[in-house]
């Protein structure tokens, strides 16, 4: 099936590559589907620029540009459970948590589509009643956008919407795992209206169909979401035409508790905070940072409940949480735990694939709890991006935010005490772009998301978010214009 979308037509890979689709809960075929080349991408790059340079959609009024968005968001409430089903065929996360994402998608569609018609612009004073100056918001121009495959259809709209909001045309090149709802959701642009050749879509290996989109010329803006190190690749490919870039790379997020915090609460969120989704998601609590006099007790009501949470497929109704994407990535978490035990962590629970026939053909991996790592070890360093949580101590709240601060990320984290001063103290002095206080993952559309360090840079989502795709143009004007006679002659 031709399931590449190239200025408003579906087509087949060039080279006429296949992929096939497998889901990660039991290896089962979902489907196969086209494997672009950077041929098929350089079209694409192509087909967006003539949209951009010639269409009517960067110049279509802003507030028509998010009507378009505001209909695509009731298409996708239409369609929300098709989509869901997809998610989680690619995925092989609970059906539950794919309509989560659906919804958070339509809100996410509805907050850019009534921001769009908010970019006023401003006058600027000059001064002088025979000048006029104005500053404008301009799209950059074709983006290319680059997302993985844990949230892939909400990752990609995070882009999506705040693009199309500020008048740019588009590449998206989903991650190869998952590629399913990208497909289903050009279709929805298309049936609200969007003019061909602004949204497009190729599918394929990051190396060869996503690599033109950060070194094309014609390429003005990058966004990728995923690995740091792609992340580097990505923008030091940018950097030869000057792309504007952003990029959100994970973290390495500290979960500090106090031991002045409601312990149901703490015990609770910290859970929920690593264990959702396998640990696969950016903003994963995977670090616990918990106050010394808390240790013992804590560690063993998280294990304990921990070696309660019941693994399973999409449609298992029973299962809590989830498989791992691929064979490849439960291998890393294997390895990143066995490294983490050689340092001297000490395994608590998990640390190993599940005995249960029922989840022997999936990529299963069991919650699992690190003890006792050190700082500066690999396991307090590196994102596993697994059910993986690691545990340190610290004695008084200059030592929290101390070992809280120390790492290269800087995307989340979380904070718990019921001392609402100390909240607000220990969230000022975070280095992480998103402070989450007695809580763990609630989601905004309107609040800005980003990384400090290594995390990133860029935000998305929030009214910066729709400022990252835009150009700020000063337009002055001379209102008494004559001869100025610098020179003499
Ligand atoms: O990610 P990649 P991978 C982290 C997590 C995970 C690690 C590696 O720690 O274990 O990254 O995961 C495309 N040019 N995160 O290998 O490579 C690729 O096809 C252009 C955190 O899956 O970053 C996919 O579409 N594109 C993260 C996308 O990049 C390239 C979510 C992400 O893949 C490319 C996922 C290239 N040269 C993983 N190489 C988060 N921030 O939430 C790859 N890609």
């Amino acid at each position: 099936m031709a399931d590449l979308y190239i200025g408003g037509e579906w087509v087949d890979a060039r080279a006429g590559g296949r992929r096939e689709i497998r889901c990660p809960a039991d290896g089962s075929l979902v489907a196969e589907v086209a494997e672009a080349t950077a041929e098929d991408t350089e079209a694409a790059i192509a087909a967006a620029r003539r949209a951009f340079d010639t269409g009517p959609w960067p110049a279509t009024p802003a507030a028509e540009r998010g009507n378009l968005l505001l209909r695509t968001a009731d298409l996708l409430d239409r369609d929300a459970e098709e989509f869901a089903r997809a998610e989680s065929l690619d995925t092989g996360k609970r059906l539950v948590e794919s309509r989560y994402d659906m919804s958070d998608i339509a809100a996410c569609l509805r907050y850019f589509g009534k921001l769009a018609g908010n970019e006023a612009g401003r006058v600027v004073d000059t001064g002088s009643a025979d000048s006029f100056s104005r500053i404008v918001h301009e799209p950059v121009g074709v983006c290319g956008l680059i997302t993985p495959w844990n949230y892939p259809l909400l990752q990609a709209v995070w882009k999506i919407a705040p693009a199309l909001a500020a008048g740019n045309t588009f590449v998206l090149k989903p991650s190869e795992l998952t590629p399913h709802t990208a497909i289903l959701f050009m279709r929805l642009l298309a049936e609200a209206g969007l003019p061909g050749g602004v949204a497009n879509l190729v599918l394929g290996a990051g190396p060869t169909a996503g690599a033109p989109l950060s070194k094309h010329p014609d390429v003005d803006l990058v966004s990728f979401t995923g690995g740091l190190a792609t992340g580097r690749v990505i923008a030091a490919n940018a950097a030869a035409t000057v792309k504007k870039v952003a990029l959100e790379l994970g973290g390495k997020n500290p979960n500090v508790v106090f031991a002045d915090a409601d312990f149901e609460t703490a015990v609770d969120y910290a859970l929920t905070a690593v264990f959702l989704h396998s640990g696969q998601v950016c903003s994963a609590g995977a670090r616990l940072i918990v106050q010394r006099e808390w240790h013992d007790e804590f560690v063993d009501e998280l294990v304990r409940r921990a070696e309660r949470i019941r693994l399973g497929g999409p449609f298992d109704e029973n299962a809590e949480t989830g498989p791992l994407i691929s064979a490849a990535h439960r291998e890393k978490v294997e390895r990143y735990v066995a490294t983490a035990i050689e340092e001297g962590a000490v395994l608590r629970t998990g640390g190993k694939r599940p005995d249960d026939p029922a989840l022997q053909d999936g990529f299963y991996y069991l919650p699992t709890i690190l003890d006792n790592v050190q700082q500066g070890s690999t396991a307090v360093v590196e994102e596993s991006f697994g059910p993986v949580l690691t545990v340190e101590t610290f004695t008084d709240e200059d030592d929290a935010v101390r070992i809280a601060n120390d790492t290269h990320y800087g995307l989340a984290g979380g904070v718990f005490t019921q001392d609402a001063a100390r909240a607000q103290r220990v969230a000022n002095r975070l280095r992480h772009g998103t402070v989450w206080i007695n809580d763990y993952h609630p989601y905004l559309p309107q609040a800005e998301w980003g990384g400090y360090k290594q995390s990133g840079f860029g935000r998305e989502l929030g009214p910066t978010g729709l400022a990252e795709y835009t150009e700020v143009k000063h337009i002055h004007q001379n209102l008494k214009p004559g001869p100025q006679h610098w020179f003499s002659g």
